[in-house]
């Protein structure tokens, strides 16, 4: 028995991958075409439908493992806001060099995408809504810490793993479990203990919906706890949903009229962006789970789009593929207003709105395998990804 999870170790040395890049290795190095150089571009042609943007997240780990390799890393910041057709990162070196490792980064930056860019349109509908991740418990606890990173650089208000504190030195964030009052047999006494044993400073949220009516059981709550009571949570099994906007509205209601108008309500279970801009304004918060932990994958691939030949680099590429390493050109006041060119040309673009001098996205991250930036933290990440959504219109939702 063990646990199936790759080593560190082996992911780092290149053995997560798929079988053919060892191949393609082992050819170009016994044809001598191992110092082939090439500029090997990641970008996505389309977005799931309905996505005007996404996310770029995960480059952290990429340059942990590009670290040390005899590569150049250009790559937009972790949190970057980007559409179809735009470069995200481009790796220069021999093929040979690298090849083993495009399942792995793919891998990384797929993944880390799909889930910021679910929470950030999560987050995005939310308003002003807390917008809490809670799904870690449907994905393997091996990848926790970076689920939970990818949800709070993606704009998340908090995460629930205790690993988080850790890795991305957020402290999580949760609630009480139903087991806790199946097993006092007492919402009261059950609420009552969390309250005696659990640290002053979390905040008191009393889960609502397992004996009896939400309704009831939050006016329950809050005679019992009064002001110390945060909030409510409703996560309704699905064989009670009839109306949810309806149930949280009686909640309120009846939480209001009897002078518990402090007390917050928190839904969770099967939240997603219809039930989130359907229920946004009656509710404080939202626990959601799986809509994030397994969002609609963004499809970032791997092209290799210039080749290094007679000292000069040579557009190529795959046919549906522009050739060309790319920049992406943004202009600093209209999120909007992009541009993408050559990154060999080093070109000027000027806002068309503001006549500003556009910015050039794509930064050198690694030079020969040296780091040569200081990187963000989770909470610089999530600033600057919040910073940018709420410049743009609401997502549409399908
Ligand atoms: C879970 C927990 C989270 C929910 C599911 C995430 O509820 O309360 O808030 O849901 P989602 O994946 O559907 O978005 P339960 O499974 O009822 O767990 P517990 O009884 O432990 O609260």
């Amino acid at each position: 028995m063990k646990l199936y999870v790759a080593s560190e170790e082996e992911i780092l040395s290149g053995k997560a991958t798929d079988v053919y890049f060892v191949r393609t290795e082992n050819i170009l190095r016994k044809k001598g075409l191992d110092s082939v150089k090439v500029r090997m571009e990641f970008h996505v042609y389309s977005l799931p439908e309905g996505y005007e943007w996404a996310i770029f997240t995960g480059l952290e780990e990429v340059l942990k493992v590009l670290e040390g390799k005899p590569v150049d890393v250009w790559a937009l910041p972790e949190g970057t806001l980007f559409k179809p057709f735009e470069p995200l990162m481009i790796i220069e070196g021999n093929y040979a060099d690298f090849a083993v490792f495009e399942t792995t980064i793919l891998g990384i930056l797929r993944h880390y995408t799909s889930i910021s860019t679910a929470t950030a349109r999560v987050k995005r509908l939310a308003r002003d809504r807390t917008v809490l991740f809670f799904g870690l418990r449907v994905l393997h606890p091996a990848i926790q810490p970076m689920a939970d990173r990818a949800a709070y650089i993606g704009g998340a208000d908090g995460v629930s793993g205790v690993l988080s504190e850790k890795y991305i030195n957020v402290k999580p964030k949760g609630t009480m479990p139903h087991a806790l009052i199946i097993v006092f047999g007492s919402q009261t006494e059950a609420w009552k203990a969390f309250d005696e044993v659990v640290e002053k400073e979390v905040p008191r949220i009393a889960l609502v919906d397992t004996f009896y009516d939400e309704r009831e059981e939050a006016l329950m709550a809050a005679k019992l706890l009064k002001e110390k009571l945060y909030a409510v949570r409703l996560d309704t099994p699905s064989s009670r949903r009839g109306d949810m906007l309806k149930i949280v509205k009686e909640v309120r209601w009846t939480l209001d009229i009897n002078g518990f108008s402090h007390v917050k309500i928190f839904v969770s279970g099967g939240i997603n962006e219809k039930s989130i801009v359907k229920l946004r304004d009656y509710v404080d918060g939202f626990g959601v789970g799986t809509s994030i932990a397994f969002p609609k994958s963004i499809d970032i691939s791997a092209d290799i789009v210039e080749v290094f030949i007679n000292d000069k680099w040579v557009p190529r590429a795959k046919r549906g593929k522009l050739p060309g390493a790319k920049q992406l050109y943004v202009c600093p006041n209209h999120i909007n207003e992009r541009v993408v060119g050559l990154l060999s040309r080093n070109e000027k673009h000027t806002c068309k709105l503001c006549y500003s001098q556009m910015k050039p996205m794509l930064v050198k991250y690694i030079e020969n395998g040296k780091i040569l930036r200081k990187l963000p933290s989770a909470d610089e990440i999530r600033n600057y990804v919040l910073n940018q959504i709420f410049k743009l219109p609401e997502p549409s939702i399908n």
